[in-house]
């Protein structure tokens, strides 16, 4: 089996690389809709999916919550941290290579320890590049993002880059440039910014206008050194309302643009898009890609999604094939992924202890996905709801509607055509379009 494991032990031993077995399989460790090599309108669906792996929940989230403990034994681990994380990297290129996906991300430290120090921060972080270096070439798995973990250590309680004190924005400069560094050594395609800790508790406490301005700052010089070192790739806010902070600064993706445009930021910023974000945000998942697509900010996706009856993220693999219909139909309008991809910021359940779980859980997420691209792409070439949407607009195609469009009216002479105006119900058929999305997503294919 040594083709499915670049490392000295192979981890997961019970399974093997997972196939394309078609919808009547009964294998779970099989894909049912997900076929890597199939074409879709001219591309692979490999090509289209651009999945990733987050190194965070696969290889490091345990179980633990706030109420209980560990529940997930990693077969890796061992007394020495250093030790646990070169097994730790093994490990998981054998999954990647096993679950066939062409990309992965992970924070500073779920992929090196921290260190009792901030030299043996750096210099740990640069042992597991080199390893994780060695594993890509030999794989072909490529860093999709990675990014700094400015958030769990205590230092970070009050903030990182829009902490009240100026100090540990210099500890946060740390992070942020070694992981640049890191990901120049490892080809990255992007750097993520997700600020939990970057937001407030309380009003009393804050003053938001200079944190806002300390973040914008900061952003600029992370961009400033990753051009400056020869990062070619994209840089990405993550916007979430909240959880850990009361309120983050990053809320959704109107506000993130926003705030990228604010600081002149547009050139190298965009969106990291999550499902679960959105929903805790009062939005859904294709609000926000569609507000990125807007305006030209859609960097990449966290593919994940929530529970209805949750307030909060819980980080579930997607398995509900109406959220990925939707965002595989804007994602398709936006001419694909681009640089980014589909990151499976996506945890199993804590009772789900078997460590074939871990593939079961993302062979569902890309069955999902697959669903989606192959529903999506049916309703696009047949152009029905394209169509009937067009129409919707029609009356703007030409005449003083066009004008309109054009900014060759001004209010009064608009306000002089409402001679023309037609007293009469134009319905929105919402019904019938929604008829319609089922049809699509169930009738035989
Ligand atoms: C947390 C975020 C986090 C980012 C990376 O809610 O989703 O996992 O994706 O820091
Ligand atoms: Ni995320
Ligand atoms: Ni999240």
């Amino acid at each position: 089996m040594k083709d499915v494991f670049v490392g000295n032990t192979e981890y997961f031993k019970s399974v093997e690389k997972v196939v394309y077995e078609g919808p009547t399989s009964d294998n779970p460790l099989a894909f049912k809709f997900y076929d890597p090599d199939k074409i879709v309108a001219g591309k692979t669906m490999k090509e289209h999916l651009r999945f990733s792996i987050a190194y965070w929940h696969s290889f490091c989230a345990d179980g633990k919550d706030p109420f209980g403990n560990a529940t997930i034994d990693f077969p890796w681990t061992d007394p020495d941290p250093m030790q646990s994380a070169r097994n730790k990297a093994e490990a998981a290129f054998e999954f990647f290579t096993k679950i066939q996906a062409p990309f992965y991300a992970f924070h500073d430290i779920d992929a090196s320890p921290e260190g009792d120090s901030a030299d043996q921060y750096v210099k740990n972080y640069h042992e597991i590049a080199d390893l994780l270096k060695s594993l890509q070439d030999a794989t072909g798995v490529k860093l999709l993002w990675n990014t700094s973990n400015l958030f769990s250590n205590p230092r970070y309680m009050n903030g990182a880059a829009s902490n009240p004190e100026f100090s540990v924005l210099t500890r946060a400069a740390l992070q942020v440039k070694t992981s640049l560094d890191v990901n120049v050594k490892l080809g990255g395609l992007g750097y993520t910014f997700w600020g939990g800790r970057e937001g407030y508790m309380s009003l009393w406490n804050t003053d938001t206008k200079r944190e806002l301005d300390h973040l914008g700052m900061f952003f600029a010089m992370a961009r400033d050194y990753g051009r400056k070192i020869g990062f070619k790739g994209n840089f990405y806010i993550e916007p979430k309302p909240m959880e850990p902070s009361k309120h983050q600064y990053d809320y959704d993706a109107a506000t993130a643009i926003a705030f990228i445009k604010e600081y002149g930021l547009e050139k190298d910023f965009s969106c990291n898009i999550e499902n679960n974000h959105a929903t805790l945000a009062g939005h859904s998942f294709a609000h926000d890609l569609q507000v990125c697509v807007n305006n030209n900010m859609l960097g990449s996706v966290d593919a994940n999604q929530g529970d209805p009856q949750n307030g909060w993220d819980t980080d579930e693999f997607p398995t509900n094939v109406y959220d990925t219909v939707e965002a595989m139909m804007i994602i398709l309008k936006n001419g694909g992924l681009h640089n980014g991809g589909l990151n499976f910021d996506a945890k199993r359940r804590r009772n789900s202890t078997d460590l074939e779980d871990l593939f079961i859980a993302h062979i569902g997420g890309m069955d999902t996905f697959a669903l989606g691209l192959e529903i999506a792409q049916a309703m696009i070439d047949d152009g029905k709801i394209d169509h009937f949407r067009r129409q919707r607009y029609s009356s703007f195609d030409s005449g003083d509607g066009a004008r309109f469009e054009a900014g060759k009216l001004d209010l009064k002479t608009l306000a002089a055509l409402s001679s023309t105006f037609k007293d009469e119900k134009i319905s929105g058929k919402q019904e019938m379009l929604m008829n319609l999305v089922n049809q699509y997503m169930f009738r035989s294919r």
